[in-house]
């Protein structure tokens, strides 16, 4: 606790310091009587929760008519992944984007979005999914249980393991020290595969990588890319396993500082804002491959048969029986609510509903 409140009081006066005239208590203002919204999200500059932050800054300043100024602080500007969280439930900052990974110790049910094969491979389904479906619903729930409200749910792309061996069965994952985000289901979930999973801040996956700490690691492509994993990996293995799944989130106290306009104005642009996140996650996966190819012609891109993806598939249960073991009958409650919401909405969209 004392670590937590050290930490909201050193952002509280970096914030000061740089200007934005920062408080703990919620909205602040400069000195033209501008408000200023502190926002902040733990991946790089460009990356698709920067896109996200950027454009939901240019829709609120637009639509406010420059009464309300967003600040947008990128990953390591503030804390990592997990001290934002903290910064956002303390309101020194007033939105957060997160992943399960960071709140699986305070959401342990969170987890369900990172279990392998539960999502669609059909992307339009997922995103169906993740804004009209009755899971996030319950999951919004215990986010306001733990003082966060989340806003939107946003997918950010199939999760691709890099390597420097060929996998192509489970069997070639055996003692594979892969760096994983640190979540006790996605540790037990990859060594069902047999390999020796391996919890390392993103900002040092790469140098792990480079030095042989490590042997691979999981993450969508424009990851790969912006973080130059691929530079010191020879192989993509696009097993189109997990997809990584984003949360963005304000929290009670901001909330209801706000007026009424200000409130509709922020939930108005999500629709916009879910669209947009959309198609830039969607052109990212393939721009950014092709850089990743033009920049590395000898990376080897690895796809899956059916079968071969069921290899993987069946030991994929272990993941499921540490989420349920983690979570109990909330657990389970979610996950059936989860695939029935997947299941509905692929019946819909095949039907051209
Ligand atoms: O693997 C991670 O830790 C990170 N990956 C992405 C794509 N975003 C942020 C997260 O911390």
């Amino acid at each position: 606790m004392k670590k937590i409140l050290a930490l909201v009081l050193v952002v509280a006066t970096m914030i000061t310091v740089a200007g934005c005239s920062g408080t703990t208590e919620g909205t602040s203002a400069d000195s033209d009587d501008v408000k200023v919204w502190k926002f902040v999200h733990e991946e790089s500059v460009g990356s698709v929760q920067d896109q996200f932050a950027m454009k939901f800054k240019e829709l609120v300043e637009e639509k406010s008519d420059g009464k309300i100024r967003v600040d947008v602080y990128p990953v390591g500007q503030l804390a990592d992944g997990v001290g934002a969280i903290e910064l956002l439930r303390y309101n020194a900052v007033n939105f957060a984007i997160n992943n399960p990974a960071t709140v699986a110790t305070i959401i342990p049910e969170n987890q369900l979005l990172m279990l392998h094969y539960v999502f669609s491979d059909d992307m339009e389904v997922n995103r169906r999914v993740l804004n009209e479906g009755n899971a996030t619903k319950e999951l919004d729930r215990l986010y306001m249980e733990k003082d966060m409200i989340p806003l939107n749910w946003f997918q950010e792309g199939f999760q691709v393991i890099t390597s420097n061996f060929p996998i192509h069965t489970p069997e070639d994952m055996k003692g594979f020290k892969i760096r994983v985000m640190a979540s006790p289901l996605l540790i037990e979930a990859y060594s069902g595969y047999g390999s020796n999973p391996t919890p390392v801040p993103y900002m040092e996956t790469y140098s792990n990588l480079q030095l042989n700490m490590i042997d691979g690691q999981v993450n969508p492509v424009f990851a790969i890319e912006e973080m130059k994993f691929y530079e010191v990996q020879e192989y993509l293995n696009f097993l189109n396993h997990e997809v990584f799944i984003a949360t963005f989130c304000t929290n009670p106290e901001f909330w209801d500082s706000l007026t009424d306009e200000e409130r509709a104005m922020v939930e108005e642009i999500q629709e916009e804002l879910d669209q947009y996140i959309f198609d830039v996650q969607n052109q990212y996966s393939q721009e950014r491959l092709e850089k990743i190819l033009t920049n590395k012609p000898s990376i080897e891109q690895i796809e899956y048969t059916d079968e071969e993806r069921a290899a993987f598939q069946e030991k994929a249960q272990i993941g499921y029986d540490e989420y349920l073991r983690l979570t109990g009958e909330e657990g389970q409650k979610l996950l059936n609510m989860l695939q029935e919401d997947i299941a509905a909405t692929e019946k819909e969209l095949n039907q051209g509903v």
